[in-house]
């Protein structure tokens, strides 16, 4: 164990790179993905169960906590960690992406945004100095920097104001943010499908210096194809010798294009929300459980997969209990995603070890293309 914070690349084939992150609360296997603990919680989930998927770090969210049940009680309380009983490290993201997506009546400034709760209306506001109190009220090991994310298409004139403004908010993040040992502070590069943009983006953050850097500002509508456009060049402008976070990424062909293009980190709502509404994916492709052709299947939604719902329970049995709308649906859906997302992760982070991602990458996309029989 560690008392700093700190990155070490072992292994890249072709841009895709494999190492680990160390930090105090333990080891995060990169590339990784995080799953999403909104509400101080993985939805259906007890946090031994998303350990055992093979998640080493979890992402929170300032928005939610901040206002319910507040960061100010958690703090009392022992922290995050404590308060949810996950002992290893947690990202925090910074609240100003999730406002823009849902709060009620906001007001943005160049000092914050003040904005309504989505929850009772109540009034509230957030600036980088008040986001990374709140992170550190929190206790988060991975800080993010209060960010303007602009929704996308926006013209350009939009995107290189909310850009600077995002790279101000970063040197005010970086001071507010101090010297916490063991705790880490990311940047955040913003500049939308523009890549002069997102190069004067890169050049502001490295300039402040962070301990990793987000590509933001992506996954807001442009389409998969638009986005590894940006892919293709932005995780090159960011630090080698750095972890590089895509932010709020996505499906797994998503994750594989981005971890081809460089990325180290990502995190989405995608498999635990959807396990919730009866949609599996499989190394076959989206298996959608409430169709009547799974009513008499005796076989496991995946042939392959060591999880739980997989090893214990028939798709006639998944069928049904999603049928029913009975709680271990949830439960057993999120559970069979959660570890699909970090099968993804681990096959990766040998195959790019072994030198054999293009292979690894080929037989992913076989499997898919061969569909769910
Ligand atoms: N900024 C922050 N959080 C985010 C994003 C961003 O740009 C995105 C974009 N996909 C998801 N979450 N702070
Ligand atoms: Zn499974």
């Amino acid at each position: 164990m560690t008392d700093r914070f700190s990155f070490d690349l072992h292994a890249t084939d072709g841009k895709a790179r494999s190492g680990v992150i160390r930090t105090p609360r333990g080891e995060i296997r990169t590339p990784a993905f995080m799953p999403v603990g909104t509400a101080a919680t993985v939805k259906a989930m007890l946090p031994e169960s998303v350990a055992a998927t093979g998640a080493d770090i979890l992402l929170g969210n300032t928005y939610h906590l901040m206002l319910r049940p507040t960061a100010e009680r958690i703090a009392a309380l022992g922290g995050l960690h404590a308060f949810m009983n996950w002992d290893k490290p947690i990202l925090t993201d910074s609240g100003g992406f999730q406002v823009m997506s849902l709060a009620g009546l906001r007001k943005l400034t160049e000092e914050g945004v003040t904005f309504k709760s989505h929850i009772d209306g109540s009034r509230h506001h957030l600036s980088p100095e008040r986001s990374m109190e709140i992170q550190a009220l929190l206790g988060s090991d991975i800080v993010m920097c209060f960010d303007e994310c602009p929704a996308l298409p926006a013209d350009r004139d939009r995107i290189k104001s909310s850009m600077d403004l995002s790279m101000r908010w970063a040197q005010r993040s970086r001071d507010a943010f101090g010297d916490r040992p063991g705790h880490a502070l990311f940047g955040i590069q913003q500049g939308g499908l523009e890549q002069d943009l997102r190069e004067e983006s890169a050049n502001a953050l490295r300039a402040i210096e962070f301990d990793g850097y987000a590509v933001g500002g992506l996954a807001v509508g442009e389409g998969q194809e638009a986005m590894f456009g940006v892919l293709d060049y932005a995780p090159d402008q960011l630090p080698v010798d750095k972890p590089r976070y895509l932010m709020g990424v996505g499906k797994p062909d998503d994750i594989v294009g981005a971890v081809k293009r460089g990325i180290d980190m990502m995190d989405c709502v995608l498999p635990s929300r959807s396990g919730r509404t009866g949609q599996a994916f499989t190394r076959h492709g989206v298996v959608n459980i409430k169709n009547a052709r799974h009513q008499d299947d005796p076989r496991p939604l995946d042939e392959a997969c060591t999880c739980p719902a997989c090893r214990g329970y028939s798709r006639a049995y998944l069928h049904h209990v999603f049928r029913a709308n009975e709680m271990i649906s949830g439960m057993l859906l999120t559970w069979h995603n959660l570890h699909y997302f970090q099968d993804i992760m681990a096959g990766m982070r040998a195959a790019i070890s072994a030198g054999s991602f293009a292979a690894w990458e080929a037989e992913f996309h076989r499997q898919r293309a061969q569909g769910d029989i």
